[in-house]
């Protein structure tokens, strides 16, 4: 059975990071191998919660798992409590990759042209390094803008322009290397729409979907943990964004139809044999 190994934390509301990536990557078939980096009761959007930091068991943890020789087809990694922490997940990658192992980062940093509370200038530079080991990023347009160096305001300022989606992916295609081989921007608004935008040397393909409500918290979660288990399943770029486009549109709109705060999360259990029949 294929393997991810997913450095995440898991919240108790909020719908998001380990809470969304075990039961979507087990629907694909995949096994979902959790590195726990912090419990928190509710993430971080919420007014009150607790966050209980596991930086210092995360050594224990991964050096079990170095000398038991555990080998993964892919390793997911997401949200970061602090900066050390950053750096011995950015080891943990070096240690746990193999030659086919792919390397999915969310640069996970900041939404709607503002960072997270928890995330100071030094983390995001932290994030930034481990975007480097990439093959594959999923930031969200305000992330992708920090990784560019591009002015966020000045960025959505162009989205009435013919030509929005292009220069995104004419932007996001600077970051490429010889080790990150696709960007995908995600939550890129334009009129009523929002797409998901993935960038490789070869060109983009724009994934497209109606613009319903805010951003909802967990939505980046689900879709690279989609993202990354589809690839890892063998299917193409364009396929997987298709189907992590699709499957969260339509927990989107449940979630506006039953008027549930954007903390809460994305109503998203109801779509899951979108991805069990796949
Ligand atoms: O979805 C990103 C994320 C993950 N984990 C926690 C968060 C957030 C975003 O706010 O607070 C704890």
């Amino acid at each position: 059975m294929k393997k991810i190994a997913v450095i995440n934390d898991i919240s108790g509301f909020g719908k998001c990071s380990l809470s969304v990536a075990l039961p979507v990557i087990s629907a694909l078939g995949i096994q979902c191998c959790p590195v726990p980096t912090a419990v928190l009761s509710h993430q971080t959007g919420f007014s009150s919660y607790h966050c209980t930091d596991l930086t210092e068991h995360l050594k224990a943890y991964l050096d079990e798992w170095y000398s038991s020789k555990e080998e993964f087809d892919a390793i997911l990694t997401g949200y970061m409590t602090s900066c050390r922490q950053a750096d011995i997940i950015t080891a943990a990658i070096d240690r746990l990759k193999t030659d086919r192992t792919l390397v999915v980062v969310d640069p996970v940093m900041a939404d709607d042209g503002a960072l997270y509370k928890t995330y100071s200038k030094e983390l995001c530079r932290k994030v930034i390094k481990l975007a480097k080991k990439a093959n594959i990023i999923t930031p969200n347009l305000t992330e992708m803008c920090i990784l560019a160096k591009l002015s966020y305001k000045d960025t959505t300022a162009k989205s009435t322009e013919d030509s929005y989606y292009e220069y995104i992916a004419e932007k996001a295609k600077t970051l490429l290397s010889d080790t990150l081989h696709t960007v995908i921007v995600t939550g890129v608004k334009k009129g009523n729409t929002v797409c998901n935008i993935a960038v490789s040397e070869n060109g983009y393909f724009v994934s497209q979907s109606e613009l319903i409500g805010g951003s909802f918290s967990g939505t980046g979660d689900l879709f690279a943990s989609i993202v990354c288990a589809e690839l890892t399943r063998g299917m193409s770029v364009s396929y997987a964004v298709e189907l992590a486009t699709g499957f969260i549109e339509k927990a989107i709109r449940d979630t506006v139809k039953s008027g549930t705060d954007r903390n809460e999360g994305v109503a998203f259990e109801k779509h899951m044999e979108m991805l069990v029949n796949e």
